[in-house]
């Protein structure tokens, strides 16, 4: 880490650096230096290439949206503007990226200090100040001039995508997960457990429902927007301070999408009273409070700009985004767990017999959240 980081446009002298968060996708590590006796931080993130095979262009997007969202946040005048948005740290070649021996690709950010993140909400008025985050920021990017953003990962909410793929991984059953064999077997409890047949019939039962909020895109029902595309609720950083939401990080798939991704992913994460790899379904609920909170924060921001036929879909955005999550989860447990990281056997069917927990909790309550929508849509 020590030459890595030093390739940096870092002053000072380096202490040392360690690995650091909770993200699925990129390995992240934090750095100390020595800047002529203060003590500061670094975050430095070596990029997934299996995931983002143009790392030079996901580092274009994020230097276009970060200049611009700080462009308008120093000439509003914003006190503490710079904890509000992530900083690339440059190259001492200039460039916002720095390639290792092996062909890695290393960013690095100034480290938002006095931020956390959190995987579950604990308060409606915590979910209300994420709402108000994510609706801030596609406020913030609404005006982005130029070229359309590099789509760093095509067609990554584009649900008959997803199912194609996961149709794909059931068929060829590459690590032989999909089928229930308990009754061919000695051991039939652990086999059962680890086997997806009822995860995969849900994923099959749905497959109609689950085109709505695409098919709404590619018909120009609901217009197109830039937004981030990965809005979990630990993707942004909280102020400890005030509890308040501080600055939306993970920027790596923003790029062209609907609002709808984006409200739907943080409806999936901070209305959820679980987190997202708990195994105890029975806690898997979704809070119609919290759901109420964060749409009220989130519609402070953008009630402004979104038509009505993107209001209509809000609720659906939530249970839109925990079935893509659910069928991603399950696709990559039937691949054999390639994609996301894991720290366990079965992690990923975990994840994935998880969201479906959470989709069957709005299921019970449905009529109620679309009151809900409506009631603060008027
Ligand atoms: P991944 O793509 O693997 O999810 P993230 O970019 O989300 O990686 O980073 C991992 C975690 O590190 C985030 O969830 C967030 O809590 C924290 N983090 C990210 N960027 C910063 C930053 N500039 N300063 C402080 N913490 C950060
Ligand atoms: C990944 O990078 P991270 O951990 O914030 C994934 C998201 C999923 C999420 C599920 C690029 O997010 O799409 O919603 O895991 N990111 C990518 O926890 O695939
Ligand atoms: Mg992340």
């Amino acid at each position: 880490m020590r030459n890595i980081a030093n390739m940096f446009c870092i002053h000072g002298e380096f202490e040392d650096a360690a690995p650091y968060g909770q993200g699925h996708i990129n390995d992240t590590y934090m750095s100390r230096w020595n800047q002529a006796g203060t003590t500061v931080r670094y975050l430095h993130q070596r990029i997934n290439h299996a995931v983002f095979v143009r790392p030079d262009e996901v580092m274009e997007n994020i230097l276009r949206v970060t200049r611009h969202i700080a462009g308008k946040l120093a000439a509003a005048g914003t006190a503490g503007w710079i904890r509000r948005v992530l900083t690339v740290v440059p190259s001492r070649d200039g460039n916002p990226w720095v390639r290792d021996a092996e062909g890695g690709w290393w960013r690095t950010y100034l480290f938002i200090e006095n931020a956390h993140s959190l995987d579950v909400a604990s308060t409606p008025e915590e979910a209300c100040f994420l709402g108000a985050s994510i609706g801030n920021f596609q406020k913030q990017l609404a005006d982005l001039k130029g070229e359309r953003l590099h789509e760093t990962i095509p067609r990554f909410h584009d649900m008959e995508n997803r199912y194609r793929r996961f149709h794909e991984a059931l068929r060829s059953d590459s690590a032989n997960r999909a089928e229930d064999t308990r009754s061919r077997t000695e051991s039939g409890a652990k086999c059962r457990a680890e086997k997806a047949a009822a995860e995969i019939l849900f994923m099959e039962e749905n497959e109609e429902r689950g085109a709505i909020l695409i098919r709404a895109l590619r018909d120009g029902r609901i217009p197109e927007r830039i937004c981030h595309n990965d809005t979990k609720m630990n993707n942004i950083l909280i102020d400890n301070a005030d509890n308040r939401a501080l600055c939306v990080a993970d920027l790596d798939t923003v790029m062209p999408g609907t609002s709808l991704f984006d409200l739907g992913d943080l409806i999936r994460t901070a209305a959820s009273r679980a987190e997202e790899d708990e195994r105890d379904l029975t806690k898997v609920i979704f809070d119609p409070g919290f759901f109420r909170a964060l749409l009220e924060g989130y519609l402070s921001e953008a009630l402004d700009f979104l038509i009505p036929a993107e209001t209509e879909l809000l609720a659906e955005a939530g249970r839109n985004i925990t079935q893509i999550m659910a069928l991603r989860f399950l696709t990559d447990y039937l691949e054999g767990d390639h994609y996301y990281h894991t720290t366990r056997s079965g992690h990923n069917l975990d994840r994935c017999r998880n969201q479906i927990a959470l989709i069957r909790s709005m299921d019970s309550q449905w009529e109620a959240l679309l009151d809900t929508v409506r009631a603060l849509c008027v």
